[in-house]
């Protein structure tokens, strides 16, 4: 593959659509911008935004556990296939917010539907061997996420609004596969203001692909 993978990941309030948005401007300045691709899990491609919806929207009727996580995967197929495979084949950087270690954390860990090794087996059969090449994990205890999301005026969406237990079973499955899959973990401490972890993210693409920051 001639691209980049990047992925956020992190637990709720984490800060990861602050620090993509600010990614997003900066790369906006840069002559190859266009080299870029942002896209977002769930979601991504039409049939995934509605898939999206489904998803997270808190419904009477509320997907089983085993259906949320078949959601899940089938609009990680779409837009692994649609959009981030042609794109990397292209040589461009994908930016991605979410993507496989989400499942872990919130199906896996949290939800506990099946054990982590077998959502790594059925995310192979699914997408294949694709992974992130590089994945910058926001770190924060959930209790101070909430203290963030609290604060907001939007209402939480079905997943945001589980208890603190759910969210801390969150945290130890992001624990586990950043330890799994240190090679292409980058933790980020997202106790730290905006600009400081921001400053930090630039460094780590400097060094990793300088070629592409022009
Ligand atoms: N999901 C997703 C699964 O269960 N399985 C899967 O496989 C996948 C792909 C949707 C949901 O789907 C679940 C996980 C999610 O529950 P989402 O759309 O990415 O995922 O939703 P969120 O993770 O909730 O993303 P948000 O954009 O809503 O929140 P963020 O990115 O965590 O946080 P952000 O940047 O909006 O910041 C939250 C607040 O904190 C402030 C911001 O101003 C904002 O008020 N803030 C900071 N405050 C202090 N210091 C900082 N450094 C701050 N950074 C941000």
């Amino acid at each position: 593959m001639k691209g980049y993978f990047i992925s956020f990941e992190g637990g709720e309030g984490c800060g990861k659509s602050t620090q993509i948005k600010k990614l997003k401007e900066y790369i906006n300045q840069l002559n190859n911008h266009e080299n870029f691709l942002f896209v977002r899990e769930p979601g991504g491609t039409k049939l995934a935004e509605e898939l999206r919806k489904l998803i997270l929207n808190d419904s009477e009727d509320q997907p089983l556990p085993m259906t949320e996580l078949l959601l899940f995967c089938a609009c990680r197929v779409e837009i692994v296939h649609k959009r981030i495979l042609p794109a990397l084949s292209q040589g461009k950087v994908v930016i991605a917010d979410r993507f496989y270690d989400s499942t872990i954390a919130y199906q896996g860990s949290a939800r506990e539907i099946m054990p982590v090794k077998d959502l790594l087996s059925l995310t192979k059969k699914i997408i294949g061997d694709i992974k992130p090449n590089l994945t910058f994990y926001l770190k924060i205890s959930p209790q101070e996420a909430f203290k963030r999301k609290n604060k907001m005026s939007q209402p939480l969406d079905r997943i945001e609004s589980e208890g603190l237990t759910f969210h801390q079973k969150v945290e130890k499955g992001y624990d586990f596969i950043s330890n799994l899959e240190k090679d292409r973990f980058y933790i980020l401490d997202a106790t730290k203001s905006p600009d400081e972890i921001f400053k930090e993210i630039i460094k780590v693409l400097k060094e990793k692909i300088p070629q592409f920051l022009n």
